[in-house]
């Protein structure tokens, strides 16, 4: 008989079961679907991109290790968006996170972009769900680049890290368009290097500004992932941020983004966003809301 993936087995943190039912949904089999919608469980889901080779992979080691030490287990996916093999980067993850492989309190999964990125975006949302009900304490999503479809992925995550370097300093034009927007928190990783003063007091300017806009001052965190330093002051950021991103509002809008992937991935009738909003705000305080179920009625 073939080996089904109960909620009940997947709560009791069982491997395998975690394995088949990711496997599922990455593959959208129709089993899936009517698996998550019996998951509950909450956990904060954290988005970290940034620019290739920025240290993203050596900061959620040093942040997980220390997550660990708490007793605190994480899920860490590493997506891909722009590669169907990213063998290569995660085999480049096996060395740079040696520890976090043999952790029990660690889950590591790489995702890669099979098809369309509307199809990878709606299933990282479906693995999260799997991985909140599987009883991680943390999430965290680890995307490659500062493109489109990174800002995209990483925006779905209750509190979102954009990692810059100090020699990030050209593009802080860029910064001031795209990532603007999604970033909670800045992090200049490689503080070891030259002109990170400058560089950070320059972002803190630029947060500054959008504060008067959004009710949160976006906190610019120095860290130097491979020496361990700024980790706790980032996990304390990040704990700060969530109690802002439990704020209704922001709360609303974030489940009615994810429900809207849901739906356009599965190219069912055309609906508006604002119109799968209006519906989140009447029944997202409903006993026993559930995002499958909600979704599947603009299906
Ligand atoms: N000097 C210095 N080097 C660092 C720091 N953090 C990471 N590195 C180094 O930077 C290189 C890239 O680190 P990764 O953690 O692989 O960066 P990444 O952003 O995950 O890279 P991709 O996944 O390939 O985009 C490695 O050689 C790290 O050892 C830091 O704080 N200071
Ligand atoms: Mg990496």
């Amino acid at each position: 008989m073939a080996f089904n993936p109960s909620p009940q087995l997947i709560a009791e943190g069982n491997q395998r079961a975690i394995a088949r039912a990711i496997t599922w949904v990455e593959n959208q089999n129709p089993k899936g679907l009517s698996l998550l919608e019996k998951l509950h469980g909450q956990a904060p889901v954290i988005g970290i991109t940034g620019p290739p080779g920025a240290g993203k992979s050596s900061l959620v080691h040093a942040l997980v290790l220390y997550w660990s030490s708490l007793g605190l287990k994480t899920a860490i996916v590493a997506v891909d968006p722009s590669s169907p093999f990213n063998l290569g980067s995660l085999l480049g993850d096996r060395l740079r996170m040696p520890g976090l492989f043999l952790d029990p309190k660690v889950y590591i999964r790489s995702m890669s972009a099979r098809g369309s990125l509307g199809g990878l975006t709606a299933s990282i949302i479906e693995v999260c769900d799997i991985l909140k009900h599987a009883q991680f304490d943390r999430i965290i999503i680890e995307t490659v680049g500062v493109g489109q479809s990174e800002i995209e992925i990483a925006g779905l995550a209750d509190t979102t890290l954009v990692l810059t370097v100090p020699e990030s300093g050209d593009e802080i034009q860029t910064l001031k368009s795209g990532v603007m927007e999604i970033a909670d928190i800045f992090v200049v990783n490689k503080s070891d290097r030259a002109g990170s003063d400058t560089f950070a007091s320059h972002l803190q300017k630029l947060s500054h500004q959008r504060s008067n806009i959004v009710a949160w001052e976006i906190p610019v965190i120095k860290t130097i992932a491979t020496r361990n330093e700024g980790i706790i002051d980032l996990s304390e950021a990040i704990n700060a941020h969530q109690k802002v991103a439990h704020l209704q509002d922001r709360q609303i809008h974030l489940m009615a983004e994810k429900a809207y992937r849901l739906v356009q991935r599965d190219k069912m009738k055309q609906h508006s966003f604002l119109e799968i909003k209006e519906r989140m705000a009447q029944e997202i305080n409903n006993e026993g809301f559930n995002l499958y179920a909600f979704s599947k009625q603009f299906c």
